[in-house]
């Protein structure tokens, strides 16, 4: 069972800008974290980030009929895309969408997101921890 992780625009840079936000931790570590997590429960990890709209569009839809979860920040994408919310409705699997940070106490664009209606479960606030939530939801699953 194979569960992908995917990360949108800028999250490369987590760990290394802003870290009052984001905090200090690098996505090479949270990633780490997430595989040691679910190999303990006989899942694989795929992690995937892109600053692009169109490469997280094409993972999703390679990726279709082949994971069994998906822990997915879109980060900015999230308020925008229309287009990444229709690709994430074609996978059928669990579907978790994570933001780091509580969008809900920041700027008024970032309390919406095109994403939430389309996933089973929503994370935000609990910083990268929210990361190790998510995989802890989908072994439940
Ligand atoms: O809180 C989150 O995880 C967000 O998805 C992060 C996005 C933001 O647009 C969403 O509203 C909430 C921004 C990702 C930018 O990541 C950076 C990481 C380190 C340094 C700079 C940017």
């Amino acid at each position: 069972m194979k569960v992908l992780l995917l990360n949108g625009p800028n999250l490369n840079l987590l760990g290394t800008r802003q870290p009052e936000i984001y905090g200090t931790i690098t996505l090479l570590e949270i990633t780490n974290a997430v595989s040691a997590k679910l190999s303990a429960s006989g899942r694989t990890l795929e992690s995937f980030q892109s600053n692009s709209e169109g490469a997280l569009i094409d993972k999703i839809q390679e990726s279709v009929d082949k994971i069994s979860g998906l822990i997915i920040n879109p980060a900015g994408l999230s308020h925008t895309s229309v287009s990444l919310r229709d690709a994430l409705s074609c996978l059928s699997c669990p579907k978790v969408e994570v933001h780091i940070s509580n969008i809900y106490a920041r700027e008024d664009f970032r309390h919406h997101s095109y994403i939430s209606p389309v996933v089973n479960c929503v994370i935000s606030g609990a910083g990268v921890f929210g990361y190790q939530l998510a995989a802890d939801y989908l072994i439940s699953c």
